[in-house]
């Protein structure tokens, strides 16, 4: 199949082509730690590399390689590669571009666990961060050392929901020649797509959109073929935090609605923000697709839909922040976002806890604030629950 003639909706199901040798329309899954080989000599032609094949599946794994393939080119990248976890890629990505006394630039706002990470890069290998709003270009020209080896940037970054102009970064990037890496879980590649604007890598907790279904802990990373090459045969080989095969099945199964859910997703969220932002309980939204959102504009430019999350703060203490979570019926109290299920979490206890207090502040994550990723239920049942919980 021409991939370059497709749709994203078509591609999602059939980019790179089949691993079957029989026909089935579903991918086989090679659930196999490793492969044999026909003879001694076949063997060491492998490991030599003078002959292509599987070896063991943490070097590689058919059903793993298709997800690879599909996914690097939903994303518009030239190859793509997995790991066990969001955290595996975000580490092995982080790892492979720098080393001791080099520095990072970050976004003002990270996922908990890659904060926690950069901060353990730091205090264990004196690999410096810093933290910027990316709001303003000199700024982020100040912040730029000669030791800098990669800018690192979520948007719409979690839990806070504000968004960063990807094009504006790269501009200044590229100037002095510094990778731009985008995780870009609370989009997927339907959304946005960072390297299509300039950006250099990728990364996906596919545990989230990708996935789909709540069932697969999962990462990916999308770059050039040098890079990811890169850092199979370093991070990925050696460190070891590998996908199984039974979890790239779930998620080739996952990607083939990505389209249609994400629409959803995003349809249900439109409605939802409207009715929360006028509750009178809800002290403000953070919701990218709100006119109003500062980031509204950055939104129409690099993101086809705003998304399926939205964060608000309530009037009230930390105490009646949970007290409404804990009145809600349908929707769950669960970390993790981009499932069927419309879950809601509070980030300062929860995905954000291990954020000291005062950056949490700095990044807007106060007590008030709770993150809900609204699923795939009927609009109208969301809002009852979540009326109720507000209205007692
Ligand atoms: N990057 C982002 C933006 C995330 O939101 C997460 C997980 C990760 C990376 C790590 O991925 P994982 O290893 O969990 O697959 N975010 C979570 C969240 O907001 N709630 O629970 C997990």
């Amino acid at each position: 199949m021409n991939n370059e003639s497709k749709n994203f909706d078509t591609l999602a199901i059939h980019g790179g082509g089949s691993t079957s040798p029989n026909g089935s329309l579903t991918p086989p899954l090679y659930q196999t730690s490793t492969f044999t080989f026909e003879s001694a000599e076949q063997g060491e032609a492998r490991f030599a590399g003078t002959e292509e094949g599987y070896i063991y599946s943490r070097l590689g794994n058919p059903t793993v390689k298709l997800l690879e393939e599909r996914i690097a080119i939903l994303e518009g990248g030239e190859a793509g590669l997995s790991f066990g976890s969001g955290m595996a890629a975000v580490s092995a990505v982080l790892m492979a571009l720098t080393k001791s006394g080099d520095h990072i630039l970050c976004s003002q706002g990270l996922y908990g666990c890659t904060f926690g990470l950069l901060q353990m890069m730091k205090e264990k290998y004196n690999i410096n961060h810093d933290l910027s709003d990316m709001d303003d270009e000199e700024e982020i020209l100040s912040k730029i050392t000669s030791n800098t080896k990669l800018i690192y940037i979520e948007t719409p970054i979690n839990p806070t929901m504000k968004l960063i102009d990807l094009q504006k970064v790269v501009k200044i990037a590229k100037q002095h020649h510094i990778p731009v890496v985008v995780d870009n879980t609370f989009c997927s590649p339907y959304l946005q797509q960072p390297i299509k604007l300039g950006c250099d890598i990728v990364i996906h907790s596919a545990t989230k959109y990708i996935g789909g279904h709540g069932d697969a802990i999962a990462g990916l990373v999308i770059g050039k073929k040098d890079f990811i090459q890169q850092v199979t045969m370093t991070t990925k080989k050696d460190i070891g935090g590998i996908m199984s095969p039974f979890d790239a099945w779930l998620l080739l199964r996952g990607l083939k609605t990505l389209p249609v859910r994400m629409d959803r997703h995003c349809d249900n969220t439109e409605k939802i923000a409207s009715l929360l932002k006028e509750h009178k309980n809800v002290e403000q939204t953070f919701y990218p697709g709100d006119f109003e959102n500062p980031g509204y504009e950055i939104m129409k430019k690099q993101m086809c839909k705003p998304g399926g999350l939205i964060s608000f703060t309530i009037k009230g203490s930390k105490k009646d922040a949970q007290n409404i979570l804990n009145r809600l019926k349908l929707i769950k109290i669960a970390v993790s976002l981009g499932d069927t299920e419309t879950l809601i979490q509070h980030p300062a206890t929860m995905t954000h806890a291990v954020v000291p207090e005062e950056a949490r502040l700095k990044m807007g994550i106060t007590d008030q604030l709770i993150r809900l990723s609204v699923g795939l239920e009927a609009w109208e049942d969301i809002w009852e629950d979540l009326h109720q919980a507000l209205n007692d």
